[in-house]
């Protein structure tokens, strides 16, 4: 057990002593961060606590529909002067993005105190006091028990913000993350107000026109493995250009591609600057994709991980078939050892 990791009393504690928060989330936000950032806003407001919410990529038009985005910047005002910092749905502390690091360093706060509360199992417990645990489905959830303790009552704004994430991040109650208690903190959610209906089909399903253009035309030069088990999709700069869309654009491209019927793991290589952003997703409960994506220096869940390559695709793509390749091997292994008398 990391000496690191600190109890879910010692989270409550570093609360009621810190004041002056400065929030963040990770870059590339998805309805889990912005749902975390602005529920944990309303949960220090009620608490007479001083809040500001930053995230390197700001307020997306995309997520518009979540209620107080608008109050997410894209860096710590002048005006604010944070004396504690809480990092949001981040694995490690470089995923609040280059720039904004950038901007903490220079500013000396990257040495104030903080609070890390996150889902991911490859975490590296990086903050001053860590709520973390790799079997929640969402950090949405956990900040749900953190209203919960601290008796904060969540009002239909504040449940609606707590659904985005569960409700994103479980890929609407399909994942195997989804325990029973995400689904009982869910309907307390529902009953607290939150429109489940208006998150999955404002935040969730919201797609524009290019988006869904430049991922039919990944799908359309999908490569599958002689088997077909695995199978993935490449988006390269030019398809960005073709069809006015960029990154952000490809997200749940990975997804797609796992949901074809007989793909086991999926993966999707999007060109993103000098680098390539690799995905991967997994429909089988027992495969463990983060420490493939941890083998190239990324992290993530098990049954979603992602990382980033820099160089030759074919180099890449090389590489990650070779690994994933062998985690199949491996399972099927060890499926029929477990089957023998
Ligand atoms: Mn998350």
């Amino acid at each position: 057990m990391n000496p690191k990791i600190q109890s879910f009393g010692e989270t409550l504690e570093f609360l009621a002593s810190h004041d002056d928060f400065l929030v963040l989330s990770h870059f590339n936000p998805d309805p889990d961060a912005y749902g975390a950032q602005t529920a944990f806003h309303n949960l220090l407001l009620s608490l007479n606590k001083r809040s500001c919410l930053v995230n390197q990529d700001g307020a997306l038009d995309r997520y518009s529909a979540v209620p107080g985005i608008d109050q997410v910047l894209s860096e710590c005002p002048d005006s604010f002067s944070p004396r504690t910092l809480v990092y949001l749905d981040c694995g490690g502390r470089d995923r609040i993005g280059a720039r904004v690091m950038t901007e903490l360093q220079s500013k000396g706060y990257l040495s104030l105190p903080s609070l890390n509360v996150d889902h991911h199992i490859s975490n590296d417990h990086f903050g001053t006091v860590n709520f973390v645990d790799g079997d929640r489905s969402s950090t949405c959830e956990m900040v749900y028990e953190l209203f919960e303790a601290l008796k904060v009552p969540l009002n239909a704004e504040g449940a609606f913000q707590l659904l985005c994430g569960i409700v994103g991040d479980t890929g609407s109650f399909r994942y195997p993350s989804t325990s029973p208690r995400t689904l009982r903190i869910a309907a307390l959610l529902v009953e607290a107000g939150g429109d489940l209906a208006a998150v999955s089909q404002n935040v969730i399903a919201v797609y524009t026109e290019s988006s869904l253009l430049l991922q039919a035309n990944a799908l359309l030069g999908i490569r599958r493995t002689d088997d077909g088990k695995i199978a993935g999709v490449i988006v390269r700069e030019e398809d960005y250009q073709k069809f006015h869309a960029n990154i952000i654009d490809t997200e749940n491209l990975a997804e797609r591609v796992r949901d074809i019927q007989g793909v086991a793991i999926a993966y999707a290589i999007r060109a993103a600057g000098d680098v390539w952003k690799v995905s991967l997703r997994t429909s089988l409960e027992t495969l463990d994709l983060s420490a493939v994506a941890a083998s190239f220096g990324g992290g993530g869940h098990r049954a979603a991980s992602a990382f980033r390559f820099r160089g030759e695709l074919a180099d890449l793509e090389r590489a990650l078939l070779e690994r994933l390749q062998k985690v199949l091997v491996a399972k099927a292994k060890e499926v029929t050892s477990r089957n023998k008398p």
